[in-house]
C-alpha cells in the first residue's frame, strides 16, 4: 500500500506551479497505478485556456467557486463545491475561478510528474517530452 500526506507533497517536488494554479501531484505514473491524482489550486479571478488532447481528466470542487465553458458549444457550467466535471471527449475549455477552488483531478494517462501547460494548454504526452 502507498500513503501520502498532502502536508508533506506540497513541500516537495510533487508541488508544480504555474500562472493561474498549482498542483500537488500525490500519485503519478511511476506509482504504476495507471492514473494520476492531484489536489489543484486555481487561483482566485483567474481564466485558463486547457486543452487536454492527450489526456482524460474528472476534476472535482471541494472548495470555492467558479465556472468551466466548453469552447465548442459556449455551454457554462457553474463550479460549486461538489461539482465534477468530466472532460470525457478530451473537451477544450476555459475554466475561471471566481474565488480560489480547490480541485481533486484525476487524469489518465497518468502524469509522470513535470508536466506544465504548453501555450495551448495541453499536456503533451511521455513520449513526445522525452523526444524533445
Ligand atoms: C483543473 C485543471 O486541470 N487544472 C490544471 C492543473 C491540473 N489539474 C494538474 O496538472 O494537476
Amino acid at each position: 500500500m502507498i500513503v501520502r500526506h498532502l502536508n508533506e507533497a506540497e513541500n516537495s517536488e510533487r508541488r508544480v506551479e504555474a500562472e493561474t494554479w498549482n498542483s500537488v501531484r500525490l500519485l503519478l505514473k511511476d506509482d504504476n497505478m495507471g492514473f494520476s491524482f492531484h489536489i489543484t489550486t486555481i487561483y482566485a479571478g483567474t481564466e485558463t485556456p486547457i486543452w487536454y488532447q492527450n489526456h482524460l481528466e474528472s476534476v472535482f470542487c471541494m472548495s470555492g467557486e467558479g465556472e468551466v465553458e466548453t469552447c465548442e458549444d459556449g455551454k457554462v457550467y457553474p463550479i460549486t463545491p461538489g461539482m465534477i466535471y468530466i472532460l470525457d471527449k478530451n473537451d477544450k475549455h476555459l475554466l475561471r475561478a471566481k474565488t480560489e477552488m480547490k480541485m481533486a483531478c484525476v487524469f489518465n494517462p497518468p502524469l509522470n510528474g513535470k508536466e506544465t501547460h504548453d501555450k495551448n494548454g495541453v499536456y503533451p504526452l511521455e513520449a513526445a517530452t522525452l523526444a524533445e
